[in-house]
């Protein structure tokens, strides 16, 4: 009885969970009047111009990972969260659509490691993006086609691959970054002041037009004081930010593609969350892939038609975020404690799957993703 009343106290004074449902809802959809949206916004009493370092990255540098030269972006701070940066989609034309194009072709590649491991072979999920394409090929027409394992893909960890059940990195279960992705991350920190950002661990979500994830923190890292990065390509999101405890009342932002996120200092270890996935402002052209022209010493590749296909088509109605960390400061190494309860290789994941997550998610310990269909109702 003492714990339900307990429980009843926390949920109403959970600020956070109720901004949560609002932005979730579907019937009546919210009023998104109060979402802040940084692609149309001069500073005010909220939003605060920020200031960046362009004589830290070269206008070559920043064109060979398919940004604008630094002085061109478009930052943002927001008033009530020191530490927290916006950046307003500060890519080259056409080139948000390699980086896109890497999000579901090469990083959902083995090594690897993503949420279709936990049921199935490696042998199965070796190559999610040909399988995918096999597979819409060779859908029987006019039959309910089943979904591709590119709609079923939920999240991939880069580097040190996150261990959703210990919540934590560990030494042994570690494949090295994509280094174009590891060269972006350098370049925008770097621009944002934080120089010698050394990116050790990735981990992409994939949202459907029904998926949200949950209220969480991330606090795995053992290195604070170094930025969180984070980047969105496809449709638009709702993301909130809120404060070091879930009393405190989140600010609803929209995050469309191309767009940028560093949550640092007193902002890196906030509380936030993803309600809700929304329409691109521009329709189905979320990114285009014509515009870019390629110069020697790009880290870019063109972007085959045939990949565009299917990455155009998934894009339409999907979301990819990106988030980049470092994990360990300089001379840190992981505590002995750790490799008590760490994994080795994505075979031993096997006893995770997405039900369990999804019934814990909204706290720090489950954080993942979930569709509406899941939805227990709990959010
Ligand atoms: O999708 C987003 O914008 C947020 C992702 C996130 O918070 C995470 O992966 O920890
Ligand atoms: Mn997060």
């Amino acid at each position: 009885m003492a714990k339900m009343a307990a429980s009843m106290v926390e949920s109403k004074d959970d600020q956070f969970r109720k901004i949560f449902k609002f932005y979730k809802r579907r019937n009546p959809p919210p009023d998104y009047s109060d979402v802040i949206d940084f692609s149309k916004a001069v500073p005010s009493d909220k939003i605060v111009a920020a200031k960046l370092e362009p004589a830290e990255v070269s206008d070559v540098e920043a064109e060979s990972v398919g940004l604008q030269p630094v002085r061109d972006w478009r930052a943002f701070g927001l008033k009530d969260y020191p530490g927290f940066l916006f950046i307003s989609n500060p890519f080259l034309r056409g080139s948000q659509a390699f980086w896109a194009r890497q999000c579901l072709k090469t990083y959902t590649l083995k090594p690897n490691v993503c949420n279709l491991d936990m049921h199935m072979s490696p042998s199965d999920t070796q190559d999610i993006w040909s399988k995918s394409v096999h597979e819409l090929s060779a859908a029987p027409s006019g039959k309910r086609e089943p979904k591709t394992l590119l709609e079923r893909l939920r999240w991939v960890t880069l580097g040190y691959h996150y261990n959703w059940d210990t919540k934590t990195y560990s030494a042994d279960h570690h494949t090295s970054l994509p280094a174009d992705l590891y060269l972006l991350s350098l370049r925008i920190t770097a621009a944002c002041g934080f120089p010698g950002f050394n990116a050790e661990a990735g981990i992409l979500n994939y949202y459907r037009p029904d998926s949200s994830l949950g209220i969480h923190v991330d606090e795995s890292e053992l290195d604070h004081s170094k930025p969180l990065l984070s980047l969105s390509f496809g449709q638009s999101a709702i993301f909130l930010l809120g404060g070091i405890c879930r009393q405190d009342a989140p600010t609803a932002m929209y995050m469309h593609s191309g767009d940028m996120m560093l949550m640092t200092g007193q902002s890196r270890l906030l509380y936030h969350a993803v309600p809700r996935i929304v329409p691109a402002p521009q329709g189905e052209a979320a990114l285009e892939r014509e515009g870019v022209s390629l110069k020697v010493g790009s880290v870019l590749e063109p972007v085959s038609e045939e990949d565009w296909l299917l990455c155009s088509s998934y894009i339409q109605s999907s979301r990819v975020n990106v988030t980049v960390r470092q994990v360990l400061g300089p001379g840190q190494s992981f505590p002995d404690t750790q490799s008590a309860h760490q994994r080795t290789d994505a075979g031993q994941l096997v006893g995770y799957h997405e039900d369990k997550v999804v019934g814990n998610h909204d706290d720090q310990s489950g954080k993942r993703m979930r569709s509406s269909s899941w939805d227990s109702g709990q959010t």
